[in-house]
């Protein structure tokens, strides 16, 4: 695995799969002393597969995201303290505090948002696949969507325009088995999402989502490809939510030994396990990346509680954007 991704690489893909864990165990706990107004859905478990795809982008490539993008927007380089605050609803988030978990975008890194609608941001990546077409850049896009999100029209259409017209989007599947409580297997006869890509005529490949490094290796060759000219990937990424769908689900739909393998399966501990076996990185190393991350968290929190909340009068604010300016 050393060979082909390079030390500061792994190391760096460490911290963020780190950071996003602790940040999402952060908002439970927020979420839990009701400081969170809304819902919540958390990434918690699924880090390898944005972390392993967003490594491989550069800042001025784009990412759509989903209902459960607190994790997308940390891996494209949101910053922690403004994802936090938008979370808590405070001015200073990334939509002034008007958005909260589920509507959190930041352009300036080309994240282009997160939303509550399944299935929705797959056209929408498609259509900034179009955009860079047209104006002949060698950005890409990256797409994330779930297991659900594969069953609804959006994702067909998308899929076979963005390969008709062999766009730059990487369709990213997070295929955690459920969509809220219901089995993939009760609404799909196919276990491999990634095999419908034969139906658009575009590459598909399903990897284990828990395993960073696979996840890394298919995003990079997907991503050569698009900024090649050559057209969509489909990634299908077998992954588990260590949380229930949403903050009210306790998820008893899903048998306990289920849970117990795919706690077993935790990206983050396999990969620290990785690299210590490798030598990659000491046991203190690791105990000092951890330690800075969890004090950077402790500050996001700090910076989101001090923060204020909007006015009411700016409710009506930035609800329509005019291209005349
Ligand atoms: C168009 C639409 N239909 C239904 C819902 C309700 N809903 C919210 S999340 C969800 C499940 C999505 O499952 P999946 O795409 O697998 O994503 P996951 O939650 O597993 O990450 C549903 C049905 C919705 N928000 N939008
Ligand atoms: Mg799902």
């Amino acid at each position: 695995m050393t060979t082909s991704v390079a030390r500061e690489t792994l190391v760096e893909i460490y911290r963020k799969m780190f950071e996003i864990r602790s940040f999402e165990e952060k908002v439970f706990e927020l979420y839990a002393q009701n400081l969170v107004p809304g819902t919540i859905h958390l990434y918690a478990g699924e880090e390898a597969v944005a972390v392993g795809l967003c490594t491989n982008l550069r800042k001025d490539d784009y990412i759509t995201s989903t209902h459960r993008g607190h994790g997308h927007c940390i891996a494209k380089g949101a910053e922690p303290k403004r994802v936090m605050a938008e979370i808590l609803g405070k001015r200073t988030g990334y939509c002034k505090g008007k958005g909260g978990s589920m509507h959190i975008a930041d352009f300036s890194v080309g994240m282009l948002g997160a939303t509550a609608v399944v299935g929705a941001g797959i056209p929408i990546a498609m259509g900034a696949g179009l955009s860079i077409k047209l104006r002949g850049t060698d950005q890409v896009t990256a797409c994330f969507f779930g297991d659900g999100a594969s069953n609804q029209g959006t994702f067909h259409e998308a899929i076979n325009m963005a390969a008709i017209w062999k766009l730059p989007v990487i369709f990213v599947c997070e295929n955690n088995l459920y969509a809220m409580g219901t089995r993939q297997s009760i609404v799909m006869l196919k276990e491999n999402i990634a095999d419908r890509a034969v139906a658009y005529g575009i590459p598909g490949v399903a990897v284990d989502g828990n395993d960073v490094l696979a996840v890394y290796e298919a995003a990079h060759k997907a991503v050569e490809r698009a900024r090649k000219g050559e057209g969509p990937t489909l990634i299908e990424c077998k992954t588990y939510r260590h949380k229930g769908h949403s903050r009210i689900d306790p998820a008893k739909y899903r048998p306990k030994e289920e849970v117990e393998e795919w706690l077993r399966k935790d990206p983050i501990k396999r990969l620290r396990e990785k690299l210590l076996q490798k030598n990659v990185l000491a046991k203190a190393e690791i105990q000092r990346i951890e330690k800075e991350i969890l004090d950077e968290i402790e500050e996001a929190v700090e910076f989101a509680m001090k923060s204020p909340y909007p006015a009411p009068e700016e409710a009506v604010e930035d609800v329509h954007s005019s291209l005349r300016g």
